[in-house]
């Protein structure tokens, strides 16, 4: 893996990757010529399981010395570990199946890569050209089902054509605003005789990304930034995907203003800057929430406006102009208008505004920001992040996630699964660097957590990866602990074990009286699984003793060293228990208290004003800055 050219990075032009630029014609079929490409653009790693339709790429595959292709177990966890991949390396994540069902096995871990901006290239074999259409075996329209979840789609019939599609899929999957690009090859272009050249020149008339920003637009900016007295740097993924950390830290140590980053962000900008107020949204820190809401200029980087950072859109940040960076126009002014847009790389686009920024300082206008970090600092203060202990004797769930992030530290990659666990290790673990955070924010897919650490793993295999899961993600993908025990990925998985699919428990419990239908997870004696109308307490006592499956042996049948851990006092030890095992994977099983709940909260369409610090507490702001 080492002897070869890495996987193209963002902005690269794939097709100069070819050795020494030199020409290369050589006959051979359309399977080699797929094989001769992706080594051409330096792919190392291919995730996927074949089938009859793309059986023809996988025999030249198996001669390649420069693509690892890791068998996974289902094409869900293909595609998650493309992502996984990709996400922590900053290059093309690859995934391949057959077509039909291998294909729409690939359709979740796709519309999850496009929600978030994900770089991957997904190659599906098709049914040969003259049986598309026909309703053949195994065949699914897998570019008619994609078109709305790609960046963008092809369907190869020619296999002259394989080199520069597969050219044109990287360079847009990695360019501009990165997201998921599907291939789809006929089997008979697989197989037809051909003519492999390369480099190839792409064909893309019309799609160039804008990625230097527009001077005056920056010089707008730049004025705002220091003649606002409230301002609130609001970073986004795209920062992250940019690799701009160092000028997003150059800028707002410049400025002095304080930072937000968003769930896609975390580690972009260190954790313990004293400039940073934590994460915004749903169940952001109360300072990170109130700041926007009481700001007077959000600066807006690489970030989108989701709802579940605005709440109830229309009371989202009243008082704040609005300066809006990114590399997408479509974005700018999607969900709120912006008073000074700008679209370009998040970090051209950073670095230009350093100049800028610093010929304001230059001219005599700094920004004065001492009486906006008084109340900053107050909130800090008053409402930091922290949780209820548990019950004697019991794991709180919170506890287990911020010891884990203590005791592994921040060097190492954290993947989290879907729900109060994902929320939780985005609160208490410490991210100060990029690429050591990795979840599935747009999307929200449960069981995402597994297939994108391994896939973060095969990518970085000298960082330490763990998967933050919950009870009922890992029950959706944990089948790739058997594709990471066979392929020599010894990734740790934290299984926070609360025995329901606690984030919609916590719903329940919150907005439906507490009446818990098909959230308990444990099958009970007797046929007591799914529907517990009420929290009678005899369920969790009939739950003890019968863990139907029994994730220690789970992770054992599956080649992994399976661990449990009940009680406070093992917490730390069984952690590093965990931390000294390398050469298999590692299941830890943590049974948590099942009533934990996740806080800050703000009600899903609600006013980001109504934010509750813990259950029913309101901070109380003052008035002063409304
Ligand atoms: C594929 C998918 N199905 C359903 C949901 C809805 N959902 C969101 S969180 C959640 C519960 C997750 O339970 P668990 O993995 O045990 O995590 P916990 O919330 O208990 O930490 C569910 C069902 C989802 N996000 N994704």
């Amino acid at each position: 893996m080492t002897e070869h050219a890495a996987s193209p990075r963002r902005g690269d032009n794939p097709a100069a990757h070819a050795p020494g630029h030199n020409t290369i014609a050589e006959t051979m079929t359309g399977a080699q010529s797929l094989i001769r490409s992706l080594e051409a653009v330096g792919a190392d790693t291919v995730f996927g399981i074949p089938g009859g339709a793309i059986l023809p790429a996988y025999d030249p595959l198996m001669d390649s010395t420069k693509v690892r292709h890791i068998l996974v177990r289902h094409e869900q966890g293909a595609g998650h570990a493309a992502t996984g991949y990709a996400q922590a390396t900053g290059r093309v994540g690859v995934c391949m199946a057959t077509s039909g069902p291998g294909a729409t096995n690939l359709v979740t871990p796709i519309a999850d890569a496009y929600m978030d901006s994900v770089p991957i290239v997904a190659i599906t074999g098709q049914v040969s050209s003259k049986a598309i259409g026909t309703d053949a075996f195994q065949e699914a329209d897998i570019c008619g089902i994609t078109m709305p979840i790609t960046k963008h789609n092809f369907l190869v019939t020619d296999a002259a054509e394989i080199p520069r599609v597969i050219a044109e899929a990287f360079h847009i999957a990695a360019t501009g605003r990165p997201g998921p690009v599907l291939v789809d090859i006929a089997k008979d272009a697989l197989q037809a005789t051909t003519t492999f050249r390369w480099p190839v020149e792409p064909s893309l008339p019309g799609y160039r990304p804008v990625t230097k920003p527009h001077a005056k637009q920056i010089r707008e900016a730049a004025k705002l930034l220091v003649n606002s007295k409230r301002p609130v740097l609001y970073v986004g993924g795209g920062v992250l995907k940019a690799q701009a950390s160092a000028e997003l830290r150059i800028l707002a140590e410049l400025t002095g203003a304080p930072v937000v980053t968003t769930l896609m962000a975390l580690g972009v900008f260190p954790d313990s800057h004293p400039q940073h107020l934590g994460m915004p949204g749903m169940h952001g820190s109360v300072p990170a929430v109130t700041a926007l809401q009481k700001a007077d200029l959000l600066f807006t980087l690489g970030a989108r406006f989701d709802d579940r950072v605005t709440g109830k859109l229309d009371s989202f940040a009243p008082y704040a102009k609005v300066v809006h960076a990114d590399i997408d126009p479509a974005e700018i002014g999607k969900n709120r208008p912006a008073d000074v847009p700008i679209v370009g790389d998040a970090r051209e686009v950073l670095a230009d505004l350093i100049v800028a920024v610093q010929a304001e300082f230059d001219a005599g206008h700094e920004g004065d920001y001492g009486d906006w970090w008084v109340k900053l600092n107050e909130w800090k203060k008053t409402y930091p992040l922290g949780y209820e202990p548990a019950p004697e004797g019991e794991l709180s769930p919170q506890q287990v996630i911020e010891r884990i992030g203590r005791l592994v530290g921040p060097d190492a990659i954290y993947a989290a699964g879907v729900g109060q666990h994902q929320m939780w290790a985005s609160q208490f673990i410490n991210y100060e660097k990029p690429a050591s955070w990795l979840n599935s924010g747009g999307a929200g897919t449960m069981g995402y957590a597994v297939p994108a650490a391994m896939g973060a793993k095969a990518g970085r295999p000298d960082s330490a990866v763990w998967a933050i899961d919950g009870d009922g993600c890992f029950q959706m993908t944990n089948q790739e602990l058997v594709t990471c025990a066979l392929n020599d990925i010894p990734i740790k998985v934290a299984v926070i074990n609360n025995g329901s699919l606690g984030m919609v428990r916590q719903w329940q419990t919150l907005f439906y009286n507490q009446r818990y239908s098909h959230t308990v997870l444990h099958a009970g004696p007797a046929g007591t699984t799914g529907g517990s109308a009420v929290d009678d307490g005899i369920e969790p006592q009939r739950w003890q003793g019968t863990r139907i499956p029994d994730f220690v042996m789970l992770a054992e049948a599956m080649g992994c060293v399976g661990l449990r851990c009940e009680r406070p006092e093992d917490l730390d030890a069984v952690i590093k228990q965990a931390m000294e095992i390398n050469d298999r994977p590692v299941v830890v099983d943590f049974i948590v208290h099942q009533d934990a709940m996740v806080w800050p909260m703000v009600a899903a369409g609600t006013s980001n004003d109504e934010i509750q610090f813990a259950r029913g507490v309101r901070p109380d702001f003052g008035d002063d800055l409304d």
